[in-house]
């Protein structure tokens, strides 16, 4: 029974969470425009731990894409660690954290203060943490809260606000709605789904997982890295798509499955890549927007969005299913996916 597990019901509850999440910012955005409006930046650090490094990631580029103002993506540990992290003038900090109490980002938000002047926005699943307390502003997803260890609605979640953070930041009230088309988007998506994910995560002749994303993507592929791991105690890698000839693909035989989260300024040649890894012998999985014909590819599997969004927005869409396929192999391997292997929900040093 995979239904009394909570990642299950994390996974399933994302659509109605999203929503929440929307809502809770759509009350919120007056007074992050006035936040962001008295505050004076031209550049974003991007700080997270883990997931919310990956999803640090995304942030970033997302960012210097779809605004004027440059973003740069570090694990939190190097922005208390290492000398050199340069904190230069009139630079925002932005401080992803579930928990809002990881030492690392915490730390790194102190050395932040010790040498900038610079505004700290928190985004986190609880307003009440110690990173809220010490951020200047917050966005907050508290329904998106999880019992379990690995991040999946939280993730998403964080990742909408960040979504609705950077239509704030252009300005760009267009997007903001465009993003209430997620949750029903996702709905839909699983109904199309059917049980691949389970058929994907049962198949015990896969025994390696490449999850391969450019841009946007890229943050996210090393996401569902990070679930198959945590979940399935599995063998899995990330990489840019045409990164993974460069060396990676030596270990691609018939027991791996090499997914591609599909760009749209890239697909031709992220394409390129799959028919590639399926003639070295691995199963292959395209995540896209659509109008993609299976004839004209050699695909084994192709999962469509059909979100109407483009691919600086429909991103939240491709992790649900690589959550599902991650908890299914968990479950076939009689693993706990609440309670991954050596993990706490919080690292606290
Ligand atoms: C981040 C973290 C990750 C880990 C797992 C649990 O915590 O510990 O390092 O991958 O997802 O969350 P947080 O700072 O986001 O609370």
């Amino acid at each position: 029974m995979t239904e009394h597990y909570h990642t299950w019901q994390e996974i399933l509850s994302q659509p109605q969470v999203w929503l929440a999440t929307l809502r809770g910012f759509v009350s919120a955005q007056s007074t992050l425009e006035e936040f962001l409006d008295q505050a004076s930046f031209d550049h974003i650090l991007v700080a997270g731990c883990g997931s919310t490094h990956y999803l640090a990631q995304t942030a970033a580029t997302t960012l210097t894409h779809c605004t004027d103002i440059s973003a740069s993506a570090f694990p939190s540990s190097e922005l208390w660690l290492v000398s050199n992290a340069v904190f230069a003038d009139r630079t925002l900090l932005l401080a992803i954290s579930r928990s809002g109490t990881t030492t690392e980002t915490l730390r790194a938000l102190r050395r932040f203060r010790e040498s900038n002047d610079g505004p700290v926005l928190a985004v986190t699943c609880y307003p009440e943490s110690t990173l809220a307390q010490q951020a200047d502003f917050v966005l907050a997803a508290p329904a998106a809260q999880e019992q379990s260890v690995a991040q999946t609605r939280s993730f998403t979640s964080m990742f909408m606000l960040i979504q609705a953070l950077v239509a704030a930041l252009a300005h760009d009230e267009e997007k903001l709605e465009r993003l209430h088309r997620l949750p029903d988007a996702l709905t839909s998506l699983v109904r199309r789904l059917g049980d691949l994910p389970q058929q994907l995560g049962e198949n015990r002749s896969l025994d390696r997982f490449f999850f391969l994303g450019g841009g946007p993507f890229y943050g996210l592929a090393n996401e569902a890295m990070l679930k198959t791991k945590e979940m399935s105690l599995s063998y899995a890698e990330a990489y840019h798509p045409l990164e993974f000839r460069h060396g990676p693909m030596s270990m691609v035989n018939q027991g791996a499955l090499v997914v591609g989260l599909l760009s749209d300024a890239g697909r031709a040649e992220e394409l390129r890549v799959l028919a590639d890894m399926k003639e070295l012998g691995a199963s292959t999985l395209a995540l896209s927007e659509d109008d993609l014909s299976l004839a004209d590819s050699s695909l084994d599997y192709l999962v469509e969005m059909h979100s109407g969004l483009g691919e600086w927005e429909r991103g939240p869409l491709y992790l649900p299913i690589l959550q599902r396929l991650a908890y299914h192999r968990a479950i076939a391997k009689g693993l706990n996916p609440d309670q991954p292997h050596n993990l706490t929900s919080v690292v606290r040093l």
